[in-house]
C-alpha cells in the first residue's frame, strides 16, 4: 500500500483516485452482441456461449434434474450456513416494508402512495473464479419479499456446461427456478431484449465484469432499469490506537482478494498502526490462496495518516466508500457525521465479511464514489411507488383557484380549463 503522511488537502483528489476504467470502447462490442440477439434469439445466445465460454450447450435453461442434483452436491454444513444467512437477510429486508400514511393536504384533498412490486426482474450472478452464491441471497430475497412475479437468474456455465451447485441450491431454496446458463454480455442482452427461451425483464440486478457493466449500461440506455452503476469493490477503514492491526489487515485483504482492480484504504491518526498493519498484511498475504490478486489490489491501495478524526471524516465523505469500517474509540463521531458510504461496520468485531454473507444487510452497494448519491440494494429496489389522490367537491373548490392561477401563468389554458369547467358546475 502506498503511504501518505499528512498530505496537503490539494493532493487528496489525486490520492483518492480510483483505478478507473473507460467502458466506452466496449459499447460497440455490446451493441453488436445485442443486435444479433435481437435478430437470432436463442441461436445467437448459443453461439455466443460457445465463443465466449467455450461450451456447446444443448439447453440454455437449467433443468429440474440439475437443480435437484445440486442439492445433493452441497454439504450439510454449507446448507446450514446458507439457511442462517437467509433468515437474517429476510428479517432485515422484511423490516424495510413500511406502510405510508394517507395524507389530507388540505380539506377534501387526499393523497397516498402505494408500493407495487416490479413484475419482472433479472438477477445476474457472476461465475468465474468465485461463484458468488451469496449474491443470490442478496438479490433474490428482497425480490421475493417485494412480490416480484417473475424472477429469473442468469449465470455463466463452466466449460462442461454446468453451474456451480451452491448457486443452483441457493436459488432453488429461495424459490427461484428459472435459471439460465448465460454469462456476460449475452446474459444481459437476453434479459434486456427477451428471446424464445429467456423472458425480457424490466430491471436487471447484479455485479459482473467490465462486459457485464458495459452491457447493463447499454441496456439501461435503451429502457431497461438497472440496480446501479457498478465498479470494483472497495473498503475504507478508519482506525485509531484501539484497533487491532491483525483485524485491520484481515479486513483490507478480504476486500483486496475480490479483484486486482479492488481498492482498499486505511485512514489513521495513530502513526504506529501503519507499520503494524503493514507487517500483518505481509504475514497474512503469504498464506492466502488469492494472494496474487490481493497483492495487485494493494498496489492500487493507500494508507493515509491524517491529523485527527475530523480530517478522516472529510476524506471519507469525499471518497464515499462502498464499505466503511470504523475501529475508533469514538465510534459515534462517525455514526453521526458520515454522509457518504454504502454500508458501515462498527467496532473490532464487525468485519465486512459479516455484511458480505450473513448479518442481514445487503452486499450489493454503490462503488466508485456513487455512494454520494446512491443507496445499496434493498427492498425498495424491487418496488415502485404509485401515488394516488382523491379530491372531493369541497377539495377542488379550495384547491382549484390556485391551480387556475398557476396554469394561466404557465400559459397552459387547457390545464386551467380542466379546473374551471368543474368549478363552474359547482357554482364557484
Ligand atoms: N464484498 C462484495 C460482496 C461479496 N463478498 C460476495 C463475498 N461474496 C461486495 O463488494
Ligand atoms: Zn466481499
Amino acid at each position: 500500500m502506498k503511504i501518505f503522511k499528512y498530505p496537503d488537502k490539494n493532493l487528496w483528489p489525486e490520492i483518492l483516485k480510483r483505478p478507473s476504467k473507460d467502458f466506452s470502447e466496449l459499447e460497440s462490442i455490446v451493441q453488436e452482441v445485442f443486435e444479433q440477439i435481437k435478430n437470432e434469439g436463442d441461436k445467437a445466445l448459443l453461439n455466443f456461449t460457445k465463443k465466449f465460454d467455450g461450451v456447446n450447450l444443448q439447453e440454455i435453461e437449467v433443468s429440474k434434474e440439475e437443480i435437484e442434483n445440486a442439492e445433493r452436491l452441497v454439504s450439510e454444513q454449507l446448507k446450514a450456513a446458507i439457511q442462517l444467512a437467509k433468515n437474517n437477510i429476510r428479517k432485515f429486508h422484511s423490516s424495510q416494508a413500511i406502510k405510508e400514511e394517507e395524507i389530507e393536504t388540505i380539506e377534501g384533498v387526499r393523497c397516498w402512495r402505494k408500493a407495487v412490486p416490479i413484475d419482472k426482474v433479472g438477477l445476474y450472478i457472476p461465475g468465474g473464479t468465485a461463484p458468488l452464491f451469496s449474491t443470490v441471497l442478496m438479490l433474490g430475497i428482497p425480490a421475493k419479499i417485494a412480490g416480484c412475479k417473475e424472477i429469473i437468474l442468469c449465470t455463466p456455465p463452466n466449460v462442461n456446461g454446468e453451474i456451480h451447485p451452491a448457486i443452483l441450491y441457493t436459488a432453488s431454496l429461495i424459490g427461484i427456478n428459472k435459471i439460465y446458463k448465460l454469462g456476460g454480455t449475452q446474459a444481459i442482452g437476453a434479459m434486456h431484449l427477451g428471446t424464445e427461451c429467456v423472458p425480457k425483464v424490466y430491471k436487471i440486478f447484479g455485479p459482473g465484469n467490465q462486459y457485464v457493466t458495459a452491457a447493463k449500461q447499454v441496456a439501461n440506455k435503451f429502457g431497461t432499469a438497472i440496480d446501479m452503476p457498478a465498479g470494483p469493490s472497495e473498503v475504507l477503514i478508519v482506525a485509531d490506537q484501539t484497533a487491532n492491526p491483525a483485524y485491520v489487515a484481515a479486513d483490507l485483504l478480504s476486500q483486496a482478494e475480490h479483484g486486482a482492480d479492488s481498492q482498499v484504504l486505511l485512514i489513521t491518526y495513530h502513526e504506529k498502526l501503519i507499520e503494524e498493519v503493514e507487517k500483518e498484511l505481509s504475514k497474512q498475504l503469504e498464506v492466502l490462496p488469492r494472494r496474487d490478486i490481493a497483492n495487485e489490489a494493494l498496489e492500487n491501495s493507500r494508507t493515509i495518516l491524517v491529523k485527527d478524526q475530523e480530517e478522516a471524516l472529510e476524506i471519507i465523505n469525499e471518497y464515499a466508500p462502498e464499505h466503511l469500517i470504523v475501529s475508533n474509540e469514538d465510534e459515534n463521531f462517525f455514526v453521526e457525521h458520515v454522509k457518504n458510504a454504502g454500508s458501515v461496520f462498527l467496532g473490532n468485531y464487525t468485519p465486512e465479511s459479516a455484511g458480505d454473507y450473513a448479518s442481514g444487510t445487503n452486499h450489493t452497494l454503490p462503488t466508485n464514489g456513487f455512494a454520494k448519491a446512491y443507496s445499496g440494494v434493498s427492498l425498495d429496489s424491487f418496488l415502485k411507488k404509485i401515488t394516488f389522490q382523491r379530491i372531493s367537491e369541497q377539495g377542488i373548490s379550495k384547491l382549484g383557484p390556485a391551480i387556475e392561477v398557476m396554469a394561466e401563468a404557465e400559459e397552459l389554458m387547457a390545464h386551467k380549463n380542466a379546473v374551471s369547467i368543474r368549478l363552474k358546475d359547482l357554482n364557484f
